[in-house]
């Protein structure tokens, strides 16, 4: 298949009949550690992937918006009466006109714009295809207006346009990664204050690999399932008379479980807690430069989704066991859950064996062949020159 910003460009060509102004890349990402915590105000480590979503664009006049896909090669069109009311564009275009939406909402001119896209990220992976999206769009956008929107700024646009247009409640973390992230770093994100840092997370100089194993596992009822641990993790919050659970400590833990009405709760919260805990701990870990040692934490990241949180499925498990049997130094699943891909830390001369170990554990237990590749800490959103 050829590059995927070559594609885009293919498609702007043959879809619109000329060149497009410009292309904006936005990628996938992946979180390190720090799973359901972003919508508790809570920490994330997430880093973006060299997989891409690109969008070749040009301004059209008026208010109307065209936009192509590789992946249907159907164009969608709207214009402002369809981009002012959440829910009128429906499928893969409503993350286009969420992000029109969201301009147009706060105050923006919004140019009218042809807009082709083609994209490496795989869709519903759990590797934000959908954020890359709206990221990508909004590049597009914000240049090809001259509009004052600064990066910093942009996650919050984009994540509007997720929850009020498209109608799916999720937190800021996804869109922070494509957005703001930095090659060879993760994105210490504070989803409270939007405070980033850029953490050095250089696998190569530890001999060590990140391989993402793409479960392929349907995702199950994973928007109503997503939808009702935010509900409880608030519910909690509000027994608890905190603003989110991001202001329960490891410390005080243990009286604020005794307060919960349940056990269901207080797995959640017990949940939601530990792995703050555990991003601060890992982001220590790496600022020392111990890698390695950051792989006990993936591991108990993962164990608390599966028991506490309960948003794994037994194609996640198996290949988190799998890695872990053939030496992994940590694994879990990344993303909001209920299929989607798990993240295996391994020396790098072991990869293949790992790979290979888990696609034999799908086989076995007859699950559908999982993707493997390894992945590195790549840059967010760009223009391409
Ligand atoms: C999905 C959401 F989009 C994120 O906001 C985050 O909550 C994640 O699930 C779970 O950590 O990717």
């Amino acid at each position: 298949m050829t590059d995927v910003a070559a594609r885009a460009t293919a498609g702007f060509r043959s879809a619109y009949g000329q060149e497009p102004a410009g292309r904006w890349a936005a990628p996938g990402r992946a979180n390190l550690i720090g799973e359901h915590t972003d919508y508790n105000d809570g920490f994330v480590l997430p880093f973006a992937l060299s997989l891409r979503t690109v969008v070749a664009a040009s301004v059209q006049p008026g208010e109307r918006w065209t936009a192509w896909s590789e992946t249907t090669g159907q164009p969608v069109e709207f214009g402002a009466a369809e981009a002012d009311e959440p829910g009128r564009v429906t499928g893969w275009g409503a993350y286009v006109a969420g992000v029109v939406w969201a301009l147009r909402d706060a105050g923006y001119a919004v140019p009218g714009a042809r807009l082709a896209i083609a994209s490496d990220v795989p869709l519903g992976s759990g590797l934000s295809s959908s954020a890359a999206l709206e990221a990508a769009v909004l590049a597009a956008l914000v240049d090809l207006g001259g509009l004052d929107l600064p990066a910093e700024r942009q996650p919050r646009l984009a994540q509007r346009a997720e929850n009020s247009y498209v109608g799916a409640p999720t937190g800021i973390m996804d869109q922070s990664a494509v957005i703001r992230c930095r090659e060879g770093h993760a994105l210490f994100l504070d989803c409270r204050t939007e405070a980033i840092e850029h953490i050095p997370f250089d696998l190569d100089a530890a001999g060590l690999a990140m391989l993402v194993v793409d479960s392929r596992a349907p995702h199950r009822h994973a928007d109503g399932e997503y939808a009702s641990r935010r509900k409880s993790c608030e519910a909690a919050a509000s027994v608890l008379g905190v603003p989110a659970l991001r202001d329960v400590t490891v410390a005080g833990l243990a009286p604020a479980l005794g307060r919960l009405p349940d056990d269901e709760t207080r797995r959640r919260v017990r949940h939601v807690v530990t792995e703050d805990q555990r991003v601060l701990d890992t982001v220590e870990l790496l600022r020392a430069g111990r890698v390695r040692e950051i792989g006990p934490l993936l591991t108990a990241s993962h164990a608390s989704m599966r028991d506490d949180f309960e948003i794994t499925v037994p194609e996640i498990d198996t290949a988190v066991e799998a890695a872990l049997a053939t030496g992994a130094l940590g694994a879990r699943m990344t993303g909001g859950g209920f299929g989607g891909c798990v993240l295996a830390l391994v020396e790098a001369v072991s990869a293949t064996t790992v790979a290979d170990a888990v696609t034999r554990a799908y086989a076995e237990r007859g699950f559908t062949a999982p993707a493997t590749f390894a992945v590195l800490p790549a840059a967010g959103a760009t223009r391409l020159a």
